[in-house]
């Protein structure tokens, strides 16, 4: 039996960058048709800003192992919605998540195949658990940038295209210095 080596790696808190892990860069031009104001997309597009950096520590996709991955979402607005991450089910949809929050004020938006919406508040120190189907989209409330671990089974895959194409049923504002979180109307 050949046995794989364990890992031991410090995260930065601060920046929630992982050493040797794989960066991913996701800027605001990889995020079209995501938002609801197209024409404040548009006018933010001149500026193409980085929405959000992943660093993951990922096995082969095989049944029983884990990845792991810390987000940076920056802070910021597309018209009154917040910047958010792409969102996604597990291509295994049954697959579970863990994440936990590291720094920055945010959120989970969870979603049921069916449209069934739930928001979980995020602060450090919150952990969540996302049960198997629940589709999920990290949202940053703050102004600093809002730093998460998460945890998933390394062939849980992602599934980007049912959100990509319909969204979620809630949308996260800030309305009057307010978060809210309203229904879509585009859903
Ligand atoms: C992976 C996990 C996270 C996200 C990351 C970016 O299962 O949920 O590491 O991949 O937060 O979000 P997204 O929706 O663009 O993959
Ligand atoms: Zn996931």
């Amino acid at each position: 039996m050949e046995y794989k080596a364990p890992i031991g790696v410090k995260i930065d808190l601060e920046t929630g960058v992982i050493p040797g892990a794989k960066k991913l860069v996701r800027r605001l031009s990889d995020l079209k048709g995501y938002f609801i104001d197209e024409e404040a997309y548009n006018e933010l597009l001149r500026e193409d800003p980085v929405v959000y950096e992943v660093y993951a520590i990922e096995q082969e996709e095989k049944d029983g192992d884990l990845n792991f991955a810390t987000t940076v979402l920056y802070p910021g607005k597309v018209g009154k919605e917040f910047f958010f991450t792409k969102g996604h089910y597990h291509a295994k949809a049954d697959r579970a998540e863990i994440y936990y929050a590291i720094k920055g004020k945010g959120g989970m938006l969870l979603q049921t195949p069916e449209g069934n919406a739930k928001w979980v508040p995020m602060e450090p120190g919150t952990v969540v658990y996302v049960p198997p189907y629940w589709a999920h989209r990290t949202v940053n409330t703050g102004d600093e940038p809002f730093i998460f671990l998460a945890i998933y089974p390394a062939d849980a895959g992602h599934d980007y295209g049912s959100i990509k194409e319909k969204g979620f049923s809630k949308l996260v504002i800030e309305e009057g210095g307010e978060v809210k979180v309203v229904d879509n109307p585009k859903w």
